[in-house]
């Protein structure tokens, strides 16, 4: 094809400036969900295919890459299919046509489009010259056609040789672009945050180092924007007329074994021998050459994963190793998740796929502790290697993050992890707080970890030992102080290498003591009285039902109270498929029951605080993200309020927490309605609701009305006295475990501040 076109070109132009110079067009080539259940079915759905497009194959549903004019093939091989992209060279113009308007725009900056191979290595350097204390460029060697691959080293200025390093590149795989431009926004915020100052950053690039390859395969990088857009491979002759070799197949450890190809035309072709390659080589050798890297990430699309090893075999790293892969990748994600709310899941590799001669495995081999990151979309529906530009700037930023974390667990001598208790602590009580002290790169000196707290009007901190409840837990204890006073606190531990570790790395927590009254607690156990159903409603099947959901790929496979069972949710029952129960034809509505929301009229001061956890889908399946969910309120039953419009894909339970007044006044009759909506008729919407509470937070009285009868007067002034003088340490006010003048001057204050 490209020959013949060529030949067009030399006879009407006489001129042929390379077969190479004309991108590959995939006019109407589709992307097939294909549904093979048996061999025979799958086998030939393999050999009609283009090329996979999913991350497996086998019985059962997966997606391929196929020609126009292979369609019938498949209908007549009886394959079940269903066509997710009717044509692929349209989302290939699309992606083009997104980048080059986000280009020209005015004031446009590099990461509002992709950018060529050309434009990423001027910006590093540029980088590198802007922030020379800071920055490193480097030109560690070159690929098979002879293109710099170059590194950055980031870390802050003075004595590096002994600051542990996180390595990471980009673009092992050619046609992955979001892994590029995800590195160099890595760079690009690590720099940028240090330069101005940003406590984290100042604190790790101080102890920690980065270092990074943005571009490992350039020659097939820039394939991808000159010729094939969706190139995968280097650009290795194989000699047989086929181009490439898999770059995460070229590693050697246990290069050749299952889950790489021997075919060279293959597009996980492991080449002909382990380091064949010179990116593969290149690579290497840059990491094995510094024996500071403790930990390395792999960056690919696509997918959404936290892949930690193995990639070859079912079994588990030893330990501790495969504990830390498990816990250290669900935090990961827990971080990426706190940014945009996208959800990454952690796993080992080979749950994705059985593959071998993988980086990820080979830095595992090499003592260094190995992640591939499988960066946004999560599945092809939602565009796969094709990511629209605007979506950079978030990729980058939850990346970073997961990033900065990881840097944090690598480069500190102690980690300190803390469980914040909330917003607010309870009244009165004493108020525990979980601490976790890990022994990184030191150890914890036995007895220092500590709380040190300040209550409010106090003149001094007042330090106490943590309570040690062994295997690296701790408990702080904060004291129960009167409701509406206040506390500033902070966690601090020595380590054995001389460092005095704190939490947080500046400033302190502050917390308000407050007291709390339920008015409303249904987790959806037994019935409390809310109504399916409201005018309007046309909605034919996923209407709501309080009921144990059963799981599919859009709907919960649990309720979310730890240890219940029901929720109210869309259709509980799974069915044949993905579409089976889900929400079609309209809306369906639910409505909680009234319930009194309003501060109690004797409260000094409170608000009434709403919290639901709810489950939302419409991400998956054929038309994603037609439809969304208003949660709404109303204190007349008619007129109803916007709490949130749900757009957002979580696929998960996620926890919301509302004023009520940032809604409505809250009323005698309040109530809470979630409006289930499947406008479209081709898209999947699946919800849930469970987990509901309506409190007042907020004190009764002031703290200074010890004799709580609402008046701050001179009984309480008396009381406070009799309470000194008895030695009642109630008296103590500033809770450092003495009465003495300290609390009495404390109690002035707050007497005359009522
Ligand atoms: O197949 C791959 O190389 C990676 N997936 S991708 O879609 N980006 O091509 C996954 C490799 C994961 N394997 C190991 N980390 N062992
Ligand atoms: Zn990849």
């Amino acid at each position: 094809m490209r020959i013949a076109r060529c030949l067009a070109i030399v006879l009407s132009a006489g001129l042929c400036t390379g077969a190479w110079s004309e991108p590959e067009r995939f006019d109407d080539h589709k992307v097939v969900r294909v549904t093979p259940t048996n061999v025979r079915e799958l086998q030939a759905a393999l050999a009609i295919a283009d090329g996979l497009w999913s991350e497996r194959a086998g019985i059962g549903p997966f997606e391929i890459h196929v020609s126009p004019d292979k369609l019938a093939d498949l209908h007549d091989a009886g394959v079940a299919f269903i066509v997710l992209i009717d044509d692929i060279q349209a989302l290939i113009d699309a992606e083009r046509a997104a980048n080059d308007a986000a280009r020209m725009q005015r004031d446009s900056s590099f990461f509002d489009a992709y950018r060529t191979y050309d434009e990423i290595r001027l910006y590093t350097e540029q980088l590198a010259a802007e922030f020379p204390d800071l920055c490193t460029f480097e030109v560690i060697g070159q690929s098979l056609q002879g293109r710099d691959i170059f590194a950055v080293t980031i870390t802050a200025p003075g004595d590096a040789s002994a600051r542990p390093v996180v390595a990471l590149n980009g673009c092992q795989h050619a046609r992955e672009w979001a892994s590029l431009s995800t590195v160099m926004y890595i760079i690009d915020t690590a720099l940028r945050d240090y330069d101005a100052g940003d406590p984290r950053a100042v604190h790790l690039l101080g102890k920690m180092a980065f270092r990074i390859v943005p571009v490992v395969n350039p020659d097939g990088y820039v394939f991808t924007w000159d010729t094939t857009r969706l190139w995968r491979k280097n650009r290795r002759v194989n000699g047989n007329g086929t181009f490439g070799v898999d770059l995460n197949r070229n590693w050697d450890v246990v290069w050749g074994g299952p889950g790489a190809s021997s075919n060279p035309g293959s597009d996980t072709y492991r080449g002909t021998g382990p380091f064949s390659e010179p990116e593969t080589q290149v690579l290497s050798a840059d990491i094995l050459a510094d024996p500071r890297i403790v930990a390395h990430v792999d960056v690919h699309t696509y997918g959404q994963l936290i892949l930690h090893p193995y990639g070859y075999t079912t079994d588990d790293p030893p330990e501790p190793d495969n504990t830390f892969f498990r816990t250290f990748s669900r935090e990961l994600a827990d971080v990426i998740r706190d940014v945009h709310g996208v959800s990454y899941t952690p796993q080992p590799s080979i749950d994705l796929y059985i593959t071998s001669g993988t980086l990820g495995d080979w830095t595992y081999a090499n003592d260094i502790k190995g992640w591939t990151f499988e960066l946004r979309p999560a599945t092809q529906a939602g565009g796969g290697f094709i990511l629209p530009p605007d979506q950079i700037r978030p990729l980058g930023q939850e990346v970073y993050q997961a990033i900065m974390h990881m840097a944090d667990r690598f480069g500190s001598d102690l980690v300190v992890r803390v469980t914040l208790p909330g917003d607010v602590l309870e009244a009165d009580v004493v108020n525990p707080v979980e601490v976790e002290i890990i022994n990184a790169a030191s150890t914890l000196v036995p007895g220092s970890a500590q709380v040190i707290y300040r209550t409010n009007l106090a003149m001094a901190d007042v330090a106490r030992p943590l309570v040690d409840l062994g295997d690296g837990r701790f408990r702080a204890d904060l004291p129960g102080l009167a409701c509406g006073r206040a506390i500033t606190w902070r966690i601090e531990a020595d380590a054995a290498s001389g460092e005095r570790v704190r939490w947080p790395l500046t400033g302190a927590i502050e917390a308000g003591y407050r007291e709390t009254l339920v008015l409303f607690d249904d987790d959806m156990e037994t019935d409390q009285g809310w109504i399916v159903g409201a005018p309007g409603d046309t909605a034919t099947s996923g209407i709501w039902e309080r009921a144990q959901p059963q799981a599919t790929p859009a709907q919960p496979g649990q309720n979310h109270t730890p240890g219940g069972l029901l929720c109210y949710v869309t259709g509980a029952a799974a069915g044949s498929q993905i579409g089976s129960n889900d929400v079609d034809n309209g809306a369906t509505t639910l409505t909680s029951p009234p319930i009194d929301a309003r501060v109690p009229a004797d409260w000094l001061i409170g608000e009434s605080l709403l919290t639901y956890h709810r489950w939302y889908s419409n991400d998956r399946g054929n038309a994603p993200n037609q439809d969304s969910m208003p949660v709404l309120m109303s204190t007349d039953g008619d007129t109803w309020h916007m709490v949130e419009l749900v757009t957002e894909n979580a696929n998960a339970w996620v926890r919301r927490d509302v004023r009520i007044a940032d809604v409505l006044e809250p009323g005698a009759a309040t109530q809470l309605r979630f409006v289930a909506r499947d406008d479209d008729p081709g898209s999947i919407v699946e919800a849930a609701v469970d987990d509901v509470t309506i409190r007042v937070v907020g004190c009764r009285f002031s703290p200074a009305d010890l004799t709580r009868d609402g008046q701050v007067d001179a009984e309480d002034f008396f009381e406070f006295l009799d309470r000194f003088v008895a030695g009642d340490l109630s008296a103590d006010l500033n809770a450092d475990g003495v009465l003495d003048a300290g609390d009495f001057f404390l109690y002035l204050d707050l007497f005359v501040a009522g």
